[in-house]
């Protein structure tokens, strides 16, 4: 067991260094990422089912999402606290943790890969544009991976620091993108979908927006874009694609956020934004 990270605030009063919190966001990804494996390993079921049918919950979302609950309160009395599964808590601090338990629980359901425990610390209101990200971890239980930034250090992938890959032409892109749990948003995301894959090397549809924007972050998909995404989908994966060097927006000079998130080198970014807003993409139900 590593010895937790002395959080005695350095920077300002009662406040850690990015770099402290950063080290603190993996601690509590680790454990929360250790119960997510031995749940996986016992078996999953659905435990509810939240904005459609198929947008499921399981017990280890919860188990997960209590257990950094209480580990952030303990590590950090008075922050703030918005999870995907649970009840916002207020800071009076002026940080707040941003926490998804099981980011892609469907691809956790059927026990593949790609899902991830994110856990993020922001300053000022928690609300996408308005926040800022200080320091993130995003943790792939399945095989351990972990990805983590601090704003203004840089972004690592199990510690080694990490870019964005140079852009592209558009057509020589591989795209990672995903859909929504509403039919009707699949079906308008499904268009606009049809539309842009002609113009790009390919596309990729992972399950999870946090892995899909730490792979940009790691340079293995050259951008994503999706509409749709929760605070807690976007927090601690766009601290680590930022850090990597990528661009991460929404359209119509917006800042990322549920109507559309665009990633990836700048160039790539403008040139995704453009076809987007052409389309209407973020627009619609
Ligand atoms: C998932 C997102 C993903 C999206 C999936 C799903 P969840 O989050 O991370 O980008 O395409 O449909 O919404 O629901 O697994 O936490």
């Amino acid at each position: 067991m590593t010895t937790p990270p002395d959080l005695t605030p350095t920077t300002g009063p009662d406040r850690p260094s990015n770099a402290e919190l950063m080290a603190l966001a993996e601690r509590l990804a680790r454990e929360a990422g250790d119960l997510v494996r031995a749940g996986r390993a016992r078996g999953v079921e659905v435990a509810a089912t939240k904005s459609t049918v198929v947008d499921v919950v399981t017990a280890v979302d919860l188990a997960s999402e209590e257990l950094l609950r209480r580990r952030v309160a303990e590590h950090r009395p008075g922050d703030g606290f918005l999870g995907e599964e649970g009840d916002d808590v207020s800071s009076s601090t002026g940080l707040t943790w941003v926490v998804d338990p099981i980011d892609g629980t469907v691809n956790f359901l059927y026990d593949l890969q790609s899902y991830a425990v994110a856990v993020a610390v922001v300053s000022g209101e928690p609300t996408p544009g308005t926040w800022q990200v200080l320091a993130s971890c995003v943790l792939r239980p399945s095989d351990g991976t972990c990805w983590t930034a601090a704003r203004g250090v840089g972004a690592f992938r199990d510690g080694e620091r990490i870019t964005v890959a140079p852009a592209r032409p558009l057509a020589e892109t591989l795209l990672a993108t995903g859909f929504g749990y509403d039919p009707e948003r699949r079906r308008h995301q499904g268009e606009v979908l049809a539309g842009l894959l002609p113009l790009v090397r390919d596309v990729r549809r992972t399950g999870s927006a946090a892995i899909d924007l730490v792979e940009v972050a790691s340079g293995r998909v050259d951008a994503y874009y999706e509409r749709g995404l929760q605070p807690w989908d976007l927090a601690a994966a766009s601290l680590v694609a930022q850090e990597a060097g990528a661009v991460v927006t929404g359209l119509r000079g917006e800042p990322a956020g549920a109507p559309m998130t665009v990633a990836g080198p700048p160039e790539t970014v403008a040139a995704l934004v453009a076809l987007l807003e052409e389309r209407a993409a973020d627009v619609g139900p």
